[in-house]
Protein backbone atom coordinates (compact mmCIF):
# COMPACT_ATOMS: atom_id res chain seq x y z
CA UNK A 1 0.00 0.00 0.00
CA UNK A 2 1.58 3.40 -1.06
CA UNK A 3 1.90 5.59 2.15
CA UNK A 4 -0.81 8.84 2.22
CA UNK A 5 2.18 11.76 1.98
CA UNK A 6 3.44 9.54 -1.31
CA UNK A 7 -0.24 9.31 -2.45
CA UNK A 8 -0.85 12.93 -2.55
CA UNK A 9 2.41 13.95 -4.33
CA UNK A 10 1.81 11.24 -7.13
CA UNK A 11 -2.02 12.39 -7.47
CA UNK A 12 -0.67 15.59 -7.83
CA UNK A 13 1.77 14.59 -10.93
CA UNK A 14 -1.31 14.33 -13.16
CA UNK A 15 -2.29 17.96 -12.75
CA UNK A 16 -1.25 19.82 -16.09
CA UNK A 17 -4.10 21.49 -17.51
CA UNK A 18 -6.86 19.62 -16.38
CA UNK A 19 -7.90 18.20 -12.48
CA UNK A 20 -7.52 14.14 -12.43
CA UNK A 21 -9.45 14.69 -9.01
CA UNK A 22 -10.24 17.72 -6.41
CA UNK A 23 -7.01 17.28 -3.89
CA UNK A 24 -5.70 19.10 -7.49
CA UNK A 25 -7.67 21.98 -7.76
CA UNK A 26 -6.02 24.43 -6.20
CA UNK A 27 -4.78 28.09 -7.35
CA UNK A 28 -1.38 29.52 -6.35
CA UNK A 29 -2.91 31.30 -3.58
CA UNK A 30 -3.91 28.06 -1.85
CA UNK A 31 -7.53 28.72 -2.25
CA UNK A 32 -9.46 25.69 -3.75
CA UNK A 33 -11.01 26.30 -7.22
CA UNK A 34 -13.72 23.69 -8.75
CA UNK A 35 -13.09 22.38 -12.12
CA UNK A 36 -16.46 22.57 -14.63
CA UNK A 37 -18.20 19.21 -15.61
CA UNK A 38 -17.69 18.05 -19.37
CA UNK A 39 -20.37 16.10 -20.38
CA UNK A 40 -23.22 18.48 -21.01
CA UNK A 41 -25.91 16.58 -23.33
CA UNK A 42 -29.27 16.95 -21.95
CA UNK A 43 -32.10 14.39 -21.81
CA UNK A 44 -35.11 15.74 -23.68
CA UNK A 45 -39.20 14.79 -23.73
CA UNK A 46 -38.92 14.99 -27.50
CA UNK A 47 -38.85 11.39 -28.45
CA UNK A 48 -36.98 12.75 -31.64
CA UNK A 49 -33.93 13.76 -29.73
CA UNK A 50 -30.31 12.26 -28.79
CA UNK A 51 -31.14 11.28 -25.77
CA UNK A 52 -34.97 11.03 -25.55
CA UNK A 53 -36.86 10.34 -22.24
CA UNK A 54 -37.69 6.65 -22.00
CA UNK A 55 -38.09 4.34 -19.03
CA UNK A 56 -35.00 2.26 -18.49
CA UNK A 57 -32.89 3.38 -20.79
CA UNK A 58 -30.59 5.76 -18.50
CA UNK A 59 -28.40 4.68 -15.34
CA UNK A 60 -27.02 6.77 -12.78
CA UNK A 61 -23.79 6.07 -11.05
CA UNK A 62 -23.37 7.69 -7.59
CA UNK A 63 -21.75 7.94 -4.12
CA UNK A 64 -23.86 8.25 -1.22
CA UNK A 65 -20.86 10.17 0.03
CA UNK A 66 -21.33 12.67 -2.46
CA UNK A 67 -23.60 15.64 -2.01
CA UNK A 68 -23.66 16.44 -5.87
CA UNK A 69 -24.39 12.79 -7.01
CA UNK A 70 -27.16 12.45 -3.70
CA UNK A 71 -28.93 15.51 -5.15
CA UNK A 72 -29.24 13.46 -8.06
CA UNK A 73 -30.78 10.68 -6.14
CA UNK A 74 -33.08 12.59 -4.20
CA UNK A 75 -34.91 13.77 -7.33
CA UNK A 76 -34.99 10.04 -8.67
CA UNK A 77 -36.96 9.58 -5.03
CA UNK A 78 -38.74 12.62 -4.88
CA UNK A 79 -40.29 12.45 -8.58
CA UNK A 80 -41.51 8.94 -8.12
CA UNK A 81 -38.07 7.81 -11.06
CA UNK A 82 -37.21 4.67 -9.17
CA UNK A 83 -38.53 1.98 -11.91
CA UNK A 84 -37.41 4.25 -14.58
CA UNK A 85 -33.93 5.10 -13.67
CA UNK A 86 -31.74 2.75 -11.93
CA UNK A 87 -28.85 3.34 -10.06
CA UNK A 88 -25.65 1.94 -8.96
CA UNK A 89 -23.78 3.21 -5.67
CA UNK A 90 -19.29 2.78 -5.37
CA UNK A 91 -17.46 2.21 -2.95
CA UNK A 92 -17.22 4.76 -0.47
CA UNK A 93 -13.36 5.07 -0.23
CA UNK A 94 -10.94 6.29 -3.12
CA UNK A 95 -8.71 3.16 -4.36
CA UNK A 96 -6.29 2.96 -6.80
CA UNK A 97 -8.04 2.93 -10.49
CA UNK A 98 -5.74 1.39 -12.52
CA UNK A 99 -2.72 -0.82 -12.15
CA UNK A 100 -0.69 1.44 -14.61
CA UNK A 101 -1.03 4.61 -12.83
CA UNK A 102 -1.51 6.05 -9.33
CA UNK A 103 -4.50 7.57 -9.74
CA UNK A 104 -7.15 7.23 -6.67
CA UNK A 105 -10.40 7.43 -7.33
CA UNK A 106 -14.60 6.10 -7.32
CA UNK A 107 -14.22 1.85 -7.61
CA UNK A 108 -17.14 -0.15 -7.38
CA UNK A 109 -17.00 -3.63 -4.92
CA UNK A 110 -16.19 -7.00 -6.64
CA UNK A 111 -19.21 -8.65 -4.92
CA UNK A 112 -21.34 -7.62 -1.85
CA UNK A 113 -18.52 -6.96 0.64
CA UNK A 114 -19.32 -3.31 1.16
CA UNK A 115 -23.35 -2.50 2.37
CA UNK A 116 -24.88 -0.11 -0.23
CA UNK A 117 -22.56 -0.46 -2.81
CA UNK A 118 -22.71 -2.76 -5.38
CA UNK A 119 -20.60 -4.52 -8.58
CA UNK A 120 -21.56 -1.97 -12.48
CA UNK A 121 -24.63 -3.82 -13.59
CA UNK A 122 -24.16 -2.47 -17.01
CA UNK A 123 -20.28 -2.72 -17.99
CA UNK A 124 -18.63 -4.88 -15.18
CA UNK A 125 -16.45 -1.67 -14.87
CA UNK A 126 -13.77 -2.07 -12.04
CA UNK A 127 -14.15 2.14 -11.60
CA UNK A 128 -15.29 5.29 -12.63
CA UNK A 129 -12.51 6.24 -14.44
CA UNK A 130 -13.60 3.01 -16.42
CA UNK A 131 -16.83 4.75 -17.61
CA UNK A 132 -15.13 8.02 -18.52
CA UNK A 133 -12.66 5.70 -20.70
CA UNK A 134 -15.83 3.82 -22.29
CA UNK A 135 -17.52 7.12 -23.25
CA UNK A 136 -14.37 9.02 -24.32
CA UNK A 137 -11.02 7.55 -25.56
CA UNK A 138 -9.17 11.38 -25.03
CA UNK A 139 -10.92 12.53 -21.46
CA UNK A 140 -8.59 14.15 -19.31
CA UNK A 141 -10.55 15.61 -16.50
CA UNK A 142 -12.00 14.27 -13.31
CA UNK A 143 -13.28 11.16 -12.98
CA UNK A 144 -16.48 12.61 -10.83
CA UNK A 145 -20.08 11.04 -9.85
CA UNK A 146 -22.59 11.46 -10.54
CA UNK A 147 -22.51 9.76 -14.26
CA UNK A 148 -25.79 9.75 -16.04
CA UNK A 149 -25.28 7.07 -18.41
CA UNK A 150 -26.84 5.64 -21.92
CA UNK A 151 -27.40 2.04 -21.76
CA UNK A 152 -28.75 2.60 -25.79
CA UNK A 153 -25.42 4.35 -26.76
CA UNK A 154 -23.71 3.00 -24.40
CA UNK A 155 -21.75 6.58 -23.00
CA UNK A 156 -22.01 9.49 -20.64
CA UNK A 157 -25.27 11.91 -21.00
CA UNK A 158 -23.96 14.25 -18.34
CA UNK A 159 -21.50 14.18 -15.62
CA UNK A 160 -23.13 17.57 -13.99
CA UNK A 161 -25.65 17.14 -11.16
CA UNK A 162 -26.86 20.63 -11.71
CA UNK A 163 -28.30 19.91 -15.16
CA UNK A 164 -29.35 16.22 -14.29
CA UNK A 165 -31.92 17.07 -11.48
CA UNK A 166 -33.34 19.63 -14.06
CA UNK A 167 -33.74 16.58 -16.88
CA UNK A 168 -35.32 14.62 -13.84
CA UNK A 169 -37.61 17.51 -12.81
CA UNK A 170 -39.10 17.99 -16.49
CA UNK A 171 -38.33 15.28 -19.16
CA UNK A 172 -39.68 12.29 -17.34
CA UNK A 173 -43.31 13.50 -16.68
CA UNK A 174 -44.68 11.07 -18.38
CA UNK A 175 -43.36 8.33 -16.73
CA UNK A 176 -42.53 10.07 -12.99
CA UNK A 177 -44.93 8.70 -10.80
CA UNK A 178 -45.04 11.74 -8.81
CA UNK A 179 -45.10 13.77 -12.22
CA UNK A 180 -47.32 17.43 -10.49
CA UNK A 181 -43.55 17.49 -7.95
CA UNK A 182 -42.45 20.46 -10.19
CA UNK A 183 -39.53 21.51 -8.32
CA UNK A 184 -38.59 24.18 -10.78
CA UNK A 185 -41.82 25.94 -11.46
CA UNK A 186 -41.35 28.74 -14.00
CA UNK A 187 -42.70 31.36 -11.89
CA UNK A 188 -40.10 31.07 -9.42
CA UNK A 189 -37.08 30.53 -11.34
CA UNK A 190 -35.83 33.67 -10.92
CA UNK A 191 -35.53 33.63 -7.44
CA UNK A 192 -34.69 29.80 -6.89
CA UNK A 193 -31.26 30.92 -9.51
CA UNK A 194 -30.36 33.71 -7.42
CA UNK A 195 -30.64 31.63 -4.50
CA UNK A 196 -28.84 28.64 -6.06
CA UNK A 197 -25.91 30.93 -6.66
CA UNK A 198 -25.03 32.65 -3.34
CA UNK A 199 -25.80 28.77 -1.51
CA UNK A 200 -23.63 27.22 -4.28
CA UNK A 201 -20.59 29.38 -3.88
CA UNK A 202 -20.57 30.13 -0.07
CA UNK A 203 -22.36 26.69 1.37
CA UNK A 204 -22.26 23.63 -1.23
CA UNK A 205 -19.23 24.61 -2.15
CA UNK A 206 -18.27 26.92 0.83
CA UNK A 207 -17.11 23.78 2.91
CA UNK A 208 -14.63 22.90 0.40
CA UNK A 209 -13.34 25.91 -0.16
CA UNK A 210 -12.46 26.09 3.63
CA UNK A 211 -11.37 22.28 4.12
CA UNK A 212 -9.28 22.49 1.00
CA UNK A 213 -7.54 25.48 1.59
CA UNK A 214 -3.96 25.65 1.85
CA UNK A 215 -3.11 28.80 3.00
CA UNK A 216 -4.46 30.93 5.98
CA UNK A 217 -6.23 33.59 3.79
CA UNK A 218 -8.77 31.34 1.97
CA UNK A 219 -9.53 29.63 4.44
CA UNK A 220 -10.29 32.75 6.89
CA UNK A 221 -12.04 34.39 3.56
CA UNK A 222 -14.30 31.22 3.11
CA UNK A 223 -15.30 30.49 6.98
CA UNK A 224 -16.51 33.88 7.00
CA UNK A 225 -18.74 33.55 3.87
CA UNK A 226 -20.21 30.34 5.08
CA UNK A 227 -21.14 31.23 8.56
CA UNK A 228 -22.50 34.52 7.11
CA UNK A 229 -24.50 32.43 4.61
CA UNK A 230 -25.76 30.05 7.10
CA UNK A 231 -27.44 32.77 9.78
CA UNK A 232 -28.92 34.64 6.16
CA UNK A 233 -30.53 31.39 5.76
CA UNK A 234 -31.51 30.38 9.42
CA UNK A 235 -33.06 33.78 9.68
CA UNK A 236 -35.01 33.24 6.37
CA UNK A 237 -35.90 30.01 8.09
CA UNK A 238 -37.53 31.56 10.80
CA UNK A 239 -40.22 33.21 8.38
CA UNK A 240 -40.95 30.46 5.92
CA UNK A 241 -40.72 26.67 5.69
CA UNK A 242 -38.37 26.48 2.65
CA UNK A 243 -35.85 28.19 1.66
CA UNK A 244 -37.66 30.04 -1.30
CA UNK A 245 -40.69 30.27 0.36
CA UNK A 246 -43.77 28.07 1.54
CA UNK A 247 -42.87 25.43 -0.90
CA UNK A 248 -40.49 22.64 -1.59
CA UNK A 249 -37.94 23.47 -4.61
CA UNK A 250 -34.73 22.28 -6.31
CA UNK A 251 -33.30 24.94 -3.81
CA UNK A 252 -33.96 23.29 -1.24
CA UNK A 253 -32.41 19.49 -2.09
CA UNK A 254 -29.44 21.41 -3.13
CA UNK A 255 -28.62 23.21 0.71
CA UNK A 256 -30.13 19.72 2.16
CA UNK A 257 -27.16 17.66 0.65
CA UNK A 258 -24.50 19.90 2.39
CA UNK A 259 -26.41 20.45 5.83
CA UNK A 260 -27.10 16.72 6.09
CA UNK A 261 -23.12 16.33 5.86
CA UNK A 262 -22.16 19.41 8.26
CA UNK A 263 -22.10 18.32 11.90
CA UNK A 264 -20.89 14.46 11.30
CA UNK A 265 -18.11 15.81 8.53
CA UNK A 266 -17.91 19.34 7.82
CA UNK A 267 -17.44 20.93 11.36
CA UNK A 268 -14.41 18.44 11.86
CA UNK A 269 -12.81 17.13 8.58
CA UNK A 270 -13.31 20.92 6.53
CA UNK A 271 -12.95 22.97 9.68
CA UNK A 272 -16.30 24.25 9.59
CA UNK A 273 -16.42 24.55 13.31
CA UNK A 274 -17.77 28.26 14.24
CA UNK A 275 -21.16 26.66 14.71
CA UNK A 276 -22.62 23.41 14.21
CA UNK A 277 -25.67 22.95 12.59
CA UNK A 278 -27.71 21.75 15.86
CA UNK A 279 -27.01 25.59 17.39
CA UNK A 280 -29.28 27.05 14.24
CA UNK A 281 -32.93 25.84 15.34
CA UNK A 282 -34.42 26.74 12.45
CA UNK A 283 -31.63 24.66 10.11
CA UNK A 284 -31.36 22.37 12.54
CA UNK A 285 -35.39 21.30 12.32
CA UNK A 286 -35.51 22.26 8.60
CA UNK A 287 -32.87 19.69 7.54
CA UNK A 288 -34.79 17.42 9.62
CA UNK A 289 -38.10 18.29 7.86
CA UNK A 290 -36.55 17.46 4.36
CA UNK A 291 -34.85 14.07 5.22
CA UNK A 292 -38.71 13.25 6.61
CA UNK A 293 -39.88 13.70 2.90
CA UNK A 294 -40.71 10.18 2.03
CA UNK A 295 -37.80 8.74 0.09
CA UNK A 296 -35.22 11.40 1.23
CA UNK A 297 -33.71 9.03 4.09
CA UNK A 298 -33.15 6.63 1.51
CA UNK A 299 -29.97 8.96 -0.08
CA UNK A 300 -28.52 9.61 3.06
CA UNK A 301 -26.07 6.76 3.70
CA UNK A 302 -24.10 7.84 7.01
CA UNK A 303 -21.70 5.21 7.06
CA UNK A 304 -20.29 5.98 3.37
CA UNK A 305 -20.64 9.64 3.98
CA UNK A 306 -18.05 9.55 6.69
CA UNK A 307 -16.05 6.85 5.66
CA UNK A 308 -15.41 8.64 2.18
CA UNK A 309 -14.22 12.08 4.00
CA UNK A 310 -12.23 10.67 6.80
CA UNK A 311 -10.46 7.78 4.49
CA UNK A 312 -9.97 9.36 0.85
CA UNK A 313 -8.38 13.12 1.60
CA UNK A 314 -5.38 12.29 3.35
CA UNK A 315 -3.79 15.72 2.52
CA UNK A 316 -6.50 16.51 5.58
CA UNK A 317 -6.52 13.53 7.61
CA UNK A 318 -3.77 11.44 6.98
CA UNK A 319 -4.70 8.35 9.12
CA UNK A 320 -7.99 8.21 7.75
CA UNK A 321 -9.45 7.65 11.49
CA UNK A 322 -13.40 8.29 11.71
CA UNK A 323 -14.33 10.39 14.28
CA UNK A 324 -17.17 8.81 16.79
CA UNK A 325 -19.56 11.79 16.75
CA UNK A 326 -22.00 12.89 16.77
CA UNK A 327 -24.69 10.84 15.22
CA UNK A 328 -27.65 12.99 15.02
CA UNK A 329 -30.76 11.73 14.76
CA UNK A 330 -32.92 13.70 11.75
CA UNK A 331 -35.67 11.43 12.33
CA UNK A 332 -36.59 12.76 15.72
CA UNK A 333 -39.33 15.45 15.25
CA UNK A 334 -39.44 19.29 13.93
CA UNK A 335 -41.15 22.00 14.19
CA UNK A 336 -41.43 23.11 10.69
CA UNK A 337 -45.21 22.27 10.50
CA UNK A 338 -45.89 25.38 12.09
CA UNK A 339 -45.53 27.05 8.73
CA UNK A 340 -48.16 24.59 7.29
CA UNK A 341 -47.23 22.72 4.09
N1 LIG B 1 -19.92 19.48 -11.05
C1 LIG B 1 -20.02 18.19 -10.59
C2 LIG B 1 -19.13 17.97 -9.36
C3 LIG B 1 -19.13 16.52 -8.95
C4 LIG B 1 -17.99 16.22 -7.99
O1 LIG B 1 -17.12 17.08 -7.69
N2 LIG B 1 -17.98 14.98 -7.47
C5 LIG B 1 -16.89 14.56 -6.59
C6 LIG B 1 -17.43 13.82 -5.37
S1 LIG B 1 -18.31 14.82 -4.24
C7 LIG B 1 -16.02 13.56 -7.29
O2 LIG B 1 -16.52 12.63 -7.90
N3 LIG B 1 -14.71 13.74 -7.19
C8 LIG B 1 -13.76 12.82 -7.76
C9 LIG B 1 -12.39 13.42 -7.77
O3 LIG B 1 -12.21 14.55 -7.32
O4 LIG B 1 -11.49 12.73 -8.25
C10 LIG B 1 -21.49 17.96 -10.28
O5 LIG B 1 -22.08 18.75 -9.53
O6 LIG B 1 -22.04 17.02 -10.81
Amino acid sequence: MISSCSRFIVTRSFSSKMARSALDEMTESGAFNRTPSTFRNFISKDKTSQFPAESGRYHLYISYACPWASRCLSFVKLKGLDKAISYTAVKPIWERTKESDEHFGWVFPSSTEEPGAEPDPLNGAKSIRELYELASSNYMGKYTVPVLWDKKLKTIVSNESAEIIRMFNTEFNDIAENADLDLYPSHMQALIDEVNEWIYDTINNGVYKCGFAKKQGPYDEAVEKLFDALDKCEETLSKQRYICGNTLTEADVRLFVTLIRFDEVYTVHFKCNKKQLREYPNLFNYTKDIYQIPGMSSTVNMAHIKKHYYGSHPSINPFGIIPVGPGVDYSSPHDRERFGS
